[in-house]
């Protein structure tokens, strides 16, 4: 039972929209645990998932941070469990075999523009603006935003938001490389949902092991190259490899079959 989630499935695709429009989507304990429930049980049970969009209710907010309500009475020992707990979340997103697309309709700000971050890759509305708010608070993110932005836009840009806390809108964020593309408000889902057809067509073997291989990247202490190795070798050993090369040779689509 999901109450601040909604959870929609479109031919193959989830479709989960945060309903606490009142809140601008804020990220309550309540929201996060239910996107923890779907990425961490649900979600990897659906064998025939194509890939999940994340969206906000209503034409205001993707979500407008952390819910601030929450927070105002956090010490030292609570705030640092709260952040990492939020990073375990944002990290499964990250980490989960099919595309996690977000679908960005108004502000994501705070954890919100973290857990835009945290997916695969970004739609964003015209309407959508991003920033990292925290220190007008008090506070810096702690949903991996200090990490995420710095590699989406270099350190430069990500300090000038981290520290003015200025928001930036959907062309500069398309031109600093924070989302993939921009497209008129009301198409963001329609367009994260075609993203997500797209891949669905190539060999879903591949797709989890790239999503692998360039999250190596990122991760302290891992070779990436080996990494990316060790997939391509796992790949060799995949009947859709085999049915790949056939396709290719015969000059038909592939009709891949994720073994
Ligand atoms: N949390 C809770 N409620 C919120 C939030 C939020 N983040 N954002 C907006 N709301 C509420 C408002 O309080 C208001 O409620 P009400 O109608 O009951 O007064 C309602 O949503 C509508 O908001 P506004 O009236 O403020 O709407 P405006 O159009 O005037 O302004 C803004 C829109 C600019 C988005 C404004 O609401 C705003 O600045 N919101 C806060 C943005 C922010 O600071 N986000 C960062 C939060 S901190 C964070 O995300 C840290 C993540 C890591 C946490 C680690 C744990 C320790």
């Amino acid at each position: 039972m999901y109450e601040n989630l909604r959870i929609d499935y479109q031919e193959g695709i989830a479709i989960l929209t945060i309903c606490r429009e009142k809140a601008l989507n804020a990220l309550n304990t309540a929201t996060m645990n239910e996107f923890y429930r779907f990425f961490c049980e649900e979600g990897p049970t659906l064998s025939n998932l194509k890939g999940v969009v994340i969206t906000g209710a209503g034409e205001k907010a993707f979500a407008a941070g952390a819910d601030i309500t929450e927070f105002s009475h956090l010490d030292a020992a609570q705030g640092a469990a709260f952040a990492r707990r939020g990073q375990e979340l944002f990290d499964l997103i990250e980490r989960f075999s099919k595309p996690v697309v977000a679908a960005v309709n108004g502000f994501a700000l705070g954890g919100g523009c973290e857990l835009a971050m945290a997916c695969h890759l970004r739609v964003a509305s015209e309407r959508a603006r991003f920033g990292q708010p925290e220190v007008n608070l008090g506070l810096l993110p702690g949903y991996g935003g200090t990490q995420r932005l710095v590699r989406y836009i270099g350190r430069g840009k990500a300090l000038e938001l981290l520290l003015t806390a200025e928001m930036i809108d959907a062309q500069e964020a398309l031109r600093l490389g924070l989302v993939n593309c921009v497209v008129p408000a009301g198409e963001e889902v329609a367009k994260a949902c075609a993203l997500i057809e797209k891949i669905a067509a190539k060999a879903p073997i591949a797709v989890a092991k790239v999503i692998e291989a360039v999250n190596a990247y990122f991760k302290p202490g891992a070779n990436g190259f080996a990494v990316e190795a060790a997939a391509f070798g796992t790949c060799c050993n995949t009947e859709d490899f085999r049915e790949g090369v056939r396709a290719f040779l015969e000059k038909r689509p592939a009709q891949f079959q994720g073994r």
